[in-house]
């Protein structure tokens, strides 16, 4: 029996696409229109666009498995109005996410690139470096309790902070104090943590409004998605000092990072690599060919997005 063809949407790590390759008739995207027709499912990660105009030029297409927890990369309500199963791969992330927001926490507060970078240029020798703000004690507010959100507030309790949170509802089973809005956890709140899923429905969500209600002494960090935060408002407020400090994993227009937040001594900037442990993408793309594997086999998903169960 001849194998499922699956397109491989670029960028896939080089294991990822081997194991595609290995597994199935691996077709990319320079096979296309050639071998459209032959295209029964989609692997891709979350800089890997699927949109309609991909969606609608392969008329046999299944199922999209999605290399990471964010899905903002796939049309997925065009997707599901063809009936096509869609997968994300969630809680094999959540440590590895959540220690990324805890290191960026501690990296801005505790200003730990900065005084590398002192130490580094022999400056120590010349004298101390100037004392820094402290986490514990301190009050951090959650945008986003979902699993990751979750994962970060224990982590953040163990830290000795007080936590709060604000989600699109009131989570039941949670004792941390509830927002109603990102301004109001903003304003009550030292440290903002961003986790809320990228897409429409979060666009722009930490606004002007959000970052000046945090404050000069305020620090954002944001391990969720660049769209969520109004990037050129935040270099704006960092500029003016109107927000203290920010740690950042995610940007609006990634790889690309604004020359202006290089230029900041208040921020910490990472690469995107929230789950990038060897660990946690070994388990990601077990889990994303476990679907793709399980939808081949009897049209079942391990860990279908929530849309599709709604
Ligand atoms: C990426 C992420 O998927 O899971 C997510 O939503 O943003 C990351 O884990 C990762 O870069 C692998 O593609």
């Amino acid at each position: 029996m001849s194998r499922p063809t699956i397109l491989r949407v670029p960028p896939l790590s080089p294991q990822l696409n081997d194991a595609v390759g290995e597994q199935y008739d691996a077709v990319d995207p320079d096979d296309l229109p050639a071998r459209a027709d032959d295209v029964v499912g989609i692997v891709c990660t979350n800089t890997g666009r699927v949109g309609s105009d991909l969606i609608d030029a392969l008329p046999n297409l299944g199922v999209i498995a999605n290399h990471g927890v964010g899905y903002d990369n796939i049309d997925v309500p065009v997707a599901l109005a063809r009936g096509i199963a869609v997968s994300n791969t969630p809680e094999v992330l959540d440590d590895a996410v959540a220690e990324t927001a805890i290191a960026l926490l501690l990296g801005v507060r505790r200003e730990l690139v900065a005084a590398d970078r002192f130490v580094r240029a022999g400056r120590w020798t010349a004298g101390a470096y100037p004392l820094t703000a402290q986490v514990a004690g301190s009050r951090v507010g959650i945008i986003g309790l979902g699993r990751i959100g979750r994962a970060v507030a224990t982590r953040l309790e163990a830290l000795g902070c007080e936590v709060s949170y604000h989600n699109r509802r009131q989570v039941p089973d949670v004792a941390y104090p509830y927002a109603a809005s990102a301004v109001e956890l903003a304003a009550a709140v030292d440290s903002l943590v961003v986790v809320v899923p990228g897409g429409a429905a979060t666009d722009g969500l930490v606004d002007r409004a959000v970052l000046d209600a945090l404050g000069p002494d305020g620090v954002l960090v944001n391990i969720a998605r660049g769209s969520v935060v109004d990037q050129p408002a935040l270099v704006a407020a960092l500029q003016e000092g109107r927000l203290g400090g920010a740690g950042l994993d995610v940007y609006a227009d990634e790889p690309n990072v604004p020359a202006e937040l290089v230029a900041l001594d208040t921020v910490v900037l990472l690469p995107h690599v929230g789950s990038g442990t060897h660990v946690t993408r070994a388990a990601m793309r077990e889990l994303t060919l476990r679907n793709l594997a399980s939808w081949l086999a009897d049209r079942t998903l391990h860990t279908p997005i929530p849309e599709m169960e709604a």
